[in-house]
């Protein structure tokens, strides 16, 4: 074990921690059964982003698009969060200041028992109006129409996520790199840390003096700037992390 993959070195370091921001990607689901957008099995290898995740496609083809959500609703609706998602809402009742980021749309965070959460990318069970920018929730898997349609004006519906070249909204991306810039340890979980500006999250973390705790089963662009690097999956190393975590707490009350 390297120094980088020291449980017990983190937790030594979560002791003396009172700000502890997380940042999350497709990586912490992917137990749960989400696919992935990059990798092997990853989205991404089998559909076109430009064809699915752009406003361009959106207006070619919104039936096609519309297909690919309604699709991804279907495998979400199925699955449940996992131990990984489960650690990190209870880490909410630890830590005297916890946020939570993520990059996901699925939302299992909310459904794990995550209070406050930043959405960058939005999330799959919101729809807005192309016309009047209203969102609002929907459920309905699996659609009755595709594409749908506003019942306030009949307009087309989008999935109120965001797609490439589109920007995020800037009080979530606010809040999130003062999330970042103000803790003392971030951890990243599963994430390829490849799209921006999530990416640049925990560099702004780093450049803060936060530790950066990297959770992943394979080496990305962030590993060469994280103090320590838990090559595993998210829903085996959390809980790992948090048994030890947990033992030192107690240890100390007594
Ligand atoms: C596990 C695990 C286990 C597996 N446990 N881990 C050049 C040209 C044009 C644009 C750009 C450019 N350079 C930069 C840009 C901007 C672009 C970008 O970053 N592109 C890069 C790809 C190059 N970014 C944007 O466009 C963003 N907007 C923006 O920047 O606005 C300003 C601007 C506009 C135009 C030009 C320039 C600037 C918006 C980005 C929106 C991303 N949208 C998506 C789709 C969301 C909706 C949906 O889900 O359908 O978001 S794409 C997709 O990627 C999704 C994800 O949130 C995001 C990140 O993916 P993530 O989460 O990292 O997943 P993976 O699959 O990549 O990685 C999974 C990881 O988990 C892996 O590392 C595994 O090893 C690991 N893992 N099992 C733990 N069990």
């Amino acid at each position: 074990m390297t120094e980088k993959q020291d449980i017990g070195a983190l937790v030594e370091v979560l002791l003396q921690t009172r700000r502890v921001t997380v940042s999350t990607g497709a990586g912490i689901s992917a137990e749960s059964g989400i696919p992935t957008f990059r990798g092997q099995e990853g989205l991404w290898k089998q559909f076109r982003a430009e064809e699915l995740a752009t406003p361009t496609a959106f207006t070619q083809n919104p039936e096609l698009v519309w297909e690919f959500y309604d699709w991804r609703r279907g495998i979400i609706a199925q699955k449940t969060p996992n131990p990984g998602h489960q650690v990190l809402a209870s880490w909410e009742n630890i830590f005297p200041s916890f946020s939570l980021i993520t990059q996901n749309i699925d939302g299992f965070h909310q459904k794990a028992g995550s209070k406050s959460i930043l959405e960058l990318h939005g999330n799959i069970w919101k729809v807005r109006c192309t016309e009047e920018g209203t969102v609002t929730e929907n459920h309905e898997v699996p659609l009755t129409k595709i594409p749908p349609l506003c019942p306030a004006c009949g307009a087309l519906l989008r999935p109120h996520v965001v797609w490439f070249g589109e920007s995020l909204s800037p009080v979530v991306l606010n809040n999130a790199f003062q999330q970042s810039a103000s803790c003392e340890v971030m951890f990243v979980v599963g994430t390829s840390a490849v799209v921006q500006p999530a990416a640049s999250l925990p560099l702004a973390a780093a450049e803060r003096g936060a530790k950066v705790v990297e959770v992943n089963p394979d080496p990305t662009p962030l590993t060469p700037y994280a103090n320590f690097s838990f090559r595993g999956k998210a829903g085996e190393i959390l809980p790992l992390i948090d048994e030890e975590l947990k033992k030192a707490f107690s240890a100390k009350k007594d």
